[in-house]
């Protein structure tokens, strides 16, 4: 039955109340009145950065006990798995803008341990494009639409952005990575995530350990090539948002390993040389390897895109006992934004009780009304130190004495402060360019292609030449041939600049597999027409659906294929971009302009290809032929066959093309 917000049913809720069926309507129109109040404050401000995201419901299992390093208990239990909910977001865009933008994306993971909230915001980027926390307000005005026409939307190929960037050169080992495949991923599913700065984990005996996070995710690191980038933001702004949810519903559950990254403690919490503070550096994982201590896997989609998504308030300053914070000045600092921002957005100060921010560990404290107060307290004395409620709710140190079971307290790990009061940045945050040619090293020849492509792009759509060739300058100081061949690209003549000699190069850095990975929640398009061998397509809908990959059979027509095969989409409303494979079971549904597109853009992107029958020959006329790298033919489809199309997925691109 539907009810007002008081519980009244309704009677009806198409027809206000009205003197006369064409007169006026009536104040007294309590049920109207109601509805529109409620619908005129239905929106609340976007984030300011990280506006567009989606998320998901999981647990994170541990392997094995991490009591050595630390003493949360999240972290040394390996018998209960701990609650999750993971919010991925891109930086620049507004809340409506498309998912698959050039940009940073965020991986804020809430674990919501016995011991209260752990938040860890990360990114899927290791360094960040500043070094202290009060540039970020000036990177994100200069990243975010220009204030006169506010435009571009959610992208960074824009004039304000490198003229700060450019002025900038802290920023340039981060804009290699945002140049890279790393800032266009193939999904959410598909990125490593990083908490960036260096935090301090501390143990039962208050020992402490430096340590950096990472997650490394099951289904490998991928891209989408940047023309399907760009396509994709006009044929499904939602790409990586669907992607997410479709995997989860179909069962294929995406999984990340957490990585621990130790760290030793030292006074000076240098590491070879790196200093450890200054988040525009990575500690390569060939000097400090990175110690894989559990799974996250994500298992339901959330119900209400509001209620959790929306609402979900994450903050680097939740931290359970056991995981600690160090001086890292851009850290630091977002110890005050994340709640100060949530006050404004969530409109007071009791987003905590909110359904999805809610800790799972028992809530005890003597924070009393605000704006939307769902608790309705008990007794007289919400202070400290107190007589009247018996002297509760109690710290664990009242009045210089330890009070009895007050084991479990969070701790901050004393440490000595020494030092002038100063503006300025240690002497060891100077070195902008040698780690920036570190990840251009670790690059293949593929992925350099496309850092050179966009920086080209990017820099091609600024209008002031000063601020291009001050950005071509910085690149002389990262490597000879990055420079060389953006600014040929920008026809300009490449400036010379000094760039590490002895940078080396760290194989971990780069998205190129070994291997071919599994292909779980992976999009195979198979094109199909009239006429279509049902017993073939059989064959490879049950082998994708064996390696837990989703096959959608396309068609020239909606409906059923032959009064019998489901279609799912027909060729005239996707686009190749939107799946990772193509399968051709006939040359009837290569027939027209749009099918040929379909399979020559698949070929372009250097994505697999498979066909049998007549349709091999369909596809050789298109110039896509047997012996390619990537393009399977057969005269009819076997169980071999399908192992081998499994294979060719999971090598994401056949490069060689
Ligand atoms: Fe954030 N950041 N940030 N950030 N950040 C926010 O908090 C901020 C930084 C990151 O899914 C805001 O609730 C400052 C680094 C993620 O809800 C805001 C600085 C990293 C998310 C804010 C940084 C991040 C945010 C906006 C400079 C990676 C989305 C809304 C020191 C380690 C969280 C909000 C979600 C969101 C401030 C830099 C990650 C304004 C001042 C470095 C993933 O408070």
């Amino acid at each position: 039955q539907l009810t007002t917000a008081q519980g009244v049913r309704v009677e009806d809720t198409d027809n206000t109340l009205r003197a006369g069926s064409r007169g006026p309507a009536l104040l007294e129109d309590f049920h109207f009145r109601e509805k529109i109040m409620h619908f005129d404050h239905e929106r609340i401000p976007e984030r300011a950065v990280h506006a567009r995201g989606t998320a998901a419901h999981g647990e994170f299992v541990l392997y094995e006990s991490m009591s050595d390093v630390t003493c949360a208990r999240f972290l040394c239990d390996t018998a209960t798995p701990t609650p999750v909910f993971l919010r991925f977001s891109t930086v620049v865009g507004s809340r409506g803008s498309a998912d698959t933008a050039r940009d940073v994306r965020g991986f804020s993971t809430r674990f919501y341990t016995p011991e209260g909230n752990f938040d860890l915001v990360g990114n899927n980027i290791p360094v960040f494009f500043i070094q202290d926390s009060i540039k970020f307000p000036d990177l994100v005005h200069a990243a975010k639409p220009e204030p006169d026409r506010e435009i571009p939307q959610a992208q960074t190929a824009h004039s304000t952005f490198w003229d700060f960037v450019s002025l900038q050169p802290e920023s340039t080992h981060m804009l290699m990575w945002t140049m890279s495949d790393r800032a266009i991923p193939r999904s959410y599913r598909t990125m490593e995530g990083f908490g960036v700065h260096t935090f301090r984990l501390v143990n039962e005996a208050g020992e402490t350990t430096l340590v950096k996070f990472h997650w490394k995710p099951a289904a490998g690191i991928h891209g989408l090539v940047w023309e399907e980038a760009q396509k994709l933001g006009g044929i499904d702004p939602d790409f990586h948002r669907r992607d997410l949810a479709e995997a989860i519903e179909a069962g294929a559950f995406p999984e990340w390993e957490l990585g621990l990254q130790l760290l030793p403690d030292s006074d000076d919490q240098f590491f070879e040389g790196i200093d450890l503070l200054d988040a525009t550096k990575i500690v390569p994982e060939e000097l400090a390897p990175v110690r894989l201590v559990g799974k996250l896997t994500l298992n339901r989609n959330p119900s209400n895109f509001f209620a959790e998504t929306e609402q979900v308030a994450y903050h680097p300053g939740h931290l359970v006992r056991g995981i600690d914070l160090t001086d890292d000045p851009l850290l630091q600092g977002r110890l005050f934004s994340y709640l100060d921002t949530q006050l404004t957005r969530l409109g007071g100060p009791n987003f905590s009780q909110l359904p999805i921010n809610r800790p799972h560990a028992e809530v005890n404290d003597n924070h009393r009304d605000g704006f939307g107060q769902q608790a309705i307290h008990e007794g007289r004395a919400p202070y400290v130190p107190n007589s009247i409620g018996g002297g509760c709710p109690f710290a664990a140190i009242v009045a210089g004495e330890t009070v009895p079971e007050s084991d479990g307290a969070y701790v901050h790990v004393p440490r000595a402060v020494d030092g002038p009061k100063v503006r300025e940045r240690p002497a060891s945050f100077d070195d902008h360019y040698s780690q920036a040619t570190l990840f251009w090293n670790s690059l293949s020849d593929v992925e350099r292609d496309h850092v050179v492509g966009a920086f080209s792009f990017e820099l091609s759509k600024v209008a002031e030449s000063e601020i291009v060739d001050r950005m071509v300058g910085n690149l002389a100081n990262v490597a000879t041939e990055l420079c060389g061949r953006v600014a040929g690209n920008l026809g300009l003549r490449a400036p010379k600049g000094s760039p590490a000699t002895d940078a080396g190069s760290s194989p971990a850095l780069t998205m190129m597999p070994t291997a071919p990975g599994p292909i779980a929640g992976r999009v195979v398009a198979v094109l199909a027409a009239p006429g279509v061998d049902e017993r073939a397509l059989g064959v490879i809908q049950k082998g994708l659906d064996a390696a837990g990959a989703m096959g959608f059979v396309v068609a020239p027509h909606a409906g059923k294929l032959d009064g019998s095969i489901e279609v799912h989409k027909t060729v005239w409303n996707c686009e190749s971009v939107e799946f990772d494979a193509v399968v051709v079971a006939n040359a009837a549904v290569m027939n027209g302009p749009k099918a040929e597109l379909f399979l020559l853009e698949a070929y372009r992107h250097c994505k697999t290809i498979a066909a049998w029958g007549d349709a091999v020959a369909a596809l050789a006329d298109l110039g896509i032929v047997d012996g390619a790298p990537g393009v399977l033919v057969t005269k009819a489809p076997t169980k071999g066959f399908v192992t081998a199309l499994c294979e060719a997925i999971g090598w994401h691109r056949h490069w060689d093309r």
